[in-house]
């Protein structure tokens, strides 16, 4: 071949895959649960800031923790005819028909932070924490504190039938077993809020006159520890030291209450699960390239040990 042609050739080659490579806009729909947690608001707003940087049209749907609104989102996103679907499902069953649509329509779907029992050749892949290993990290914490004390724990439980809640109850028992003198001694869900927090935490207290035997509380996240963390003080006792507190997601208000002594441990969740997301989208669109099927995301345990305090002052502003 001649220099003129090689020359060329490299000239249309660098020309091609500058083309391919310059951002294809993207129009992407978002069926997000609700905003029933802090943790759920900041992977919202990481969702927009995401998006925006990335010159992708999100199309965003709140379904207020309600799996039919989810649904119905889902066949409008079909019926527009978005490039991908963002899905954080409320529950892990009940996806099958309108992701066979989605399928159906070529449309790829990411799932977001909780997982579907559909089979997984109806989604793209899935970005999230291990969310068994996450109920672990709590438990393995709550065996260290208490050594050979005997230890009645009172759980909070996530939405009742999503893979957090049933994941991070699995993995706290699993951390648990074969430590005799730690048992649960009530298990209710407070559907990972505040409120509900406060009021299953005011209930557990009662029937245990008054809350003196219990001597921890194992939230699925911080925000029903935070409501819990009311209900304890609102009872005389002294959260974070009459009652141990452990719970997940580590956003900036678990670290306030751990500056002042009244919660104990949290295991971190990053709520930019988008960024990932986006990645494993942009390959696919663009050349087909087939993502792992689950983009796992890092677990970290805080405890009082690291500065919460400061902590707090790094997350306050990160959207939650
Ligand atoms: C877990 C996520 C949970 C958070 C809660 O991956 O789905 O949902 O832990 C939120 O704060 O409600």
């Amino acid at each position: 071949m001649s220099k003129l042609h090689a020359l060329l050739g490299a000239t249309a080659l660098a020309a091609a895959s500058f083309a391919g490579s310059a951002a294809i806009s993207q129009t992407i729909g978002f069926s997000q649960i609700g905003s029933e947690s802090g943790w759920r608001a900041a992977e919202t707003t990481l969702t927009h800031q995401e998006a925006e940087a990335r010159g992708i049209e999100l199309k965003f749907a709140d379904a207020q923790q309600k799996q039919e609104n989810q649904i119905k989102a889902l066949r409008s996103f079909i019926a527009q005819g978005v490039d991908a679907i963002l899905l954080a499902p409320v529950v892990a069953t009940g996806w099958d028909s309108v992701l066979e649509e989605a399928k159906e329509a070529e449309i790829p779907v990411v799932l977001l932070d909780r997982m579907v029992d559909s089979s997984d050749d109806l989604y793209l892949t899935a970005v999230g924490s291990d969310l068994v290993h996450e109920g672990e990290v709590a438990g393995e914490w709550l065996v260290g504190a208490v050594g050979d004390e005997q230890c009645n724990v009172v759980e909070l439980q996530g939405t009742t039938g999503s893979s957090p809640a049933i994941d991070r109850k699995t993995g706290f028992e699993n951390a648990i077993s074969g430590h005799d003198n730690i048992s649960i001694i009530r298990s209710q869900t407070g559907d990972f809020t505040r409120t509900k927090g406060k009021e299953v935490m005011e209930s557990f207290l009662k029937a245990e006159g008054g809350g003196e035997n219990i001597c921890a509380l194992y939230a699925h996240n911080d925000d029903m520890a935070v409501g819990a963390i009311q209900a304890i003080k609102e009872a005389g006792l002294q959260p974070g030291e009459d009652i141990l507190v452990v719970s997940i997601d580590a956003v900036p208000d678990i670290f306030q209450a751990m500056a002042a002594g009244e919660a104990n441990a949290t295991v971190e969740l990053t709520p930019n699960m988008a960024g990932p997301a986006f990645d494993a989208l942009d390959a696919y669109l663009k050349d087909g390239t087939m993502p792992e099927k689950f983009i796992q995301t890092e677990s970290k345990l805080y405890t009082q040990d690291d500065d919460p305090q400061a902590v707090y002052e790094q997350k306050k502003d990160l959207g939650y």
